[in-house]
């Protein structure tokens, strides 16, 4: 595919980035039967790289240098608990390092040459400073500007950049470190189309990547598909695995002639990126790399803890809130004027600026909130489509437009249901938060139907208004809302007992 050749998003998230077939040319590429340690692929630079001869369907046990070497390692590691091998070895006056992986496909050797600069013991001692800082790092935004300003020292690349992921996988540069060779992307957001859900599956897998030349010639492997299983060789593991051209392009567009990027992984799960370029091809050897892997990983711990004790703070201020209305509404006479009379702790439970409560004959209400008319309207609606549980949006209007007029007082919603029977809700609200966001592509703008993608052409910015939403709700936000309901059922539950009583 040429660099002009324009692609669809769709094609985008098909493409099959693990297996291309080819790797980066900064080093070679062994695949090995794993019970005869038959090389049964190779990469075409393989000769060259090792300079010796090819090893193509070479027993390597019993063969000399390099390959009993390897094979000796590989014994050692079969026995081992480690998933990857790494190890270096001396082989024609050359430190090769080697990284190997098992797969169904068979043992995947990757082998670069040794760089120059190991992490000395001024490494072990800056990053034990880096320790020591990042410990004091309040905020994530600390945090990160102490991740970039030590990546860019470690690597010496040109800039380096901290985005982290929405719930709708956009990115938002929150932190950067520079020396202004290259613009700054602070507080850019980037779609999610940039990273496509294939390529963030990947990178989950394999934390760390380098491109280290944006215009490299990949090697090809050979034979193409592995004997093995007869299907195209699935390089997800290795970190020789050349690049996807559109991500490429996307380096060319943006200026950038290598790029480093570090996963933040949170649980498992993606959280953002750290991400290094650099105006020219920038290598960086295997022990950098796990040094810049380390770094990320101290990172991605320190923002662990950061938002567990937010939350934890958040958590139990709510607690303590829920115990105090439940309080409230158990001294006065019934449950609508308990609410109504704590009104700003009912509130405040869900960090909301309005609420109110649906029952089959009324609406009470307390703070900035739409018409009871409008609110019970909600309700019906909220009964007629079966909402069962908990339903929190930030943008009421695309639950259903026509309470796009409200969005001052209502552009988000937190809706619990209290009754199995009726169209009866607890509801809280939140106004419209007009937010401005500095994208970084055009391709952001709405797209017209038919309309092909290709990576950006142009990083200009583009601004858009972001109107009828209100500030997202939290993970917290709706634990508060959501451990009152049982509380609240016994309530209403215990009031139509009384009532039943009454007539009976
Ligand atoms: C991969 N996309 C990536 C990577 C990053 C980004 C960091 C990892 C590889 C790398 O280091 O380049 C995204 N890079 C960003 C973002 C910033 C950045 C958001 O610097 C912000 C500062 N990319 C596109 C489009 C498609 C696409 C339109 O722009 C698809 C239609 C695809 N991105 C794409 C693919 C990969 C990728 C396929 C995987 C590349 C690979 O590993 O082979």
């Amino acid at each position: 595919m040429t660099p002009e050749a324009p692609l669809d998003i769709e094609a985008c998230v098909r493409e099959p980035i693990y297996n291309p077939g080819t790797i980066q040319p900064h080093g070679t590429l062994l695949v090995l039967d794993p019970s005869t340690f038959r090389v049964v692929q190779r990469a075409r630079n393989q000769v060259e790289f090792l300079g010796c001869d090819d090893l193509l369907d070479q027993e390597l046990d019993g063969s000399p240098g390099l390959g009993s070497l390897l094979v000796e390692r590989l014994r050692a590691w079969r026995t081992a608990d480690e998933p990857v091998l790494l190890t270096s070895i001396l082989h024609q006056h050359r430190r090769l390092q080697v990284a190997a992986n098992r797969t169904a496909q068979g043992i995947l050797v990757e082998i670069e040459a040794s760089e120059e600069g190991h992490p000395t013991e001024a490494f072990y001692s800056r990053m034990g400073h880096v320790l020591d800082i990042l410990g004091s790092a309040s905020d994530i935004p600390g945090a990160g500007a102490i991740a970039t300003r030590e990546l860019r020292h470690l690597t010496g690349f040109d800039r380096a950049l901290l985005y982290r992921f929405d719930r709708a996988w956009n990115g938002t540069v929150i932190a950067e470190d520079g020396n202004g060779r290259l613009p700054s992307y602070m507080g850019l957001r980037f779609p999610a189309g940039d990273f496509p859900p294939q390529a963030r599956a990947l990178y989950k897998k394999s934390r760390l990547r380098l491109i280290s030349d944006k215009d490299h010639i990949p090697v090809p492997i050979e034979p193409l598909l592995s004997p093995l299983d007869g299907k195209p060789l699935d390089l997800g593991a290795t970190t020789l695995r050349s690049v996807s051209p559109i991500d490429l392009e996307y380096m060319r567009n943006m200026g950038t002639a290598a790029s480093m990027s570090t996963a933040i992984l949170l649980d498992g799960e993606l959280w953002g990126f750290l991400v290094c370029h650099h105006t020219e091809p920038r290598h960086l050897g295997t022990s950098l790399r796990a040094a810049c892997d380390l770094l990320g990983q101290l990172i991605a711990q320190r923002i662990g803890a950061i938002e567990r004790m937010a939350q934890r703070g958040d958590r139990l201020a709510r607690q303590r809130l829920k115990g105090a209305l439940l309080k409230g509404i158990s001294r006065e006479g019934g449950f609508e004027t308990g609410l109504v009379r704590h009104g700003d702790i009912w509130l405040r439970l869900a960090r909301a600026e309005g609420a109110s409560l649906v029952t089959q004959e009324n609406v009470y209400s307390v703070g900035r909130t739409p018409p009871s008319s409008v609110t019970q309207r909600l309700a019906i609606l909220l009964q007629q489509r079966g909402v069962k549980d908990l339903l929190a949006t930030e943008q009421l209007s695309s639950f259903a437009p026509e309470f796009e007029p409200h969005a001052d007082t209502a552009a988000g919603m937190l809706a619990l249901p209290i009754s199995q029977l009726h169209a009866s809700y607890l509801i809280w609200y939140r106004p419209e938060v007009i937010q401005t966001v500095r994208w970084a592509r055009a391709a952001a703008k709405p797209r017209t139907a038919g309309e092909r993608l290709t990576s950006r052409a142009s990083f200009a910015q583009w601004t858009e208004l972001v109107r009828l939403r209100s500030e997202v709700w939290s993970q917290v936000d709706i634990e508060a809302v959501g451990s009152l309901r049982s509380s609240i059922v016994d309530f209403v539950l215990k009031r139509a007992e009384e009532r039943a009583a009454l007539t009976s």
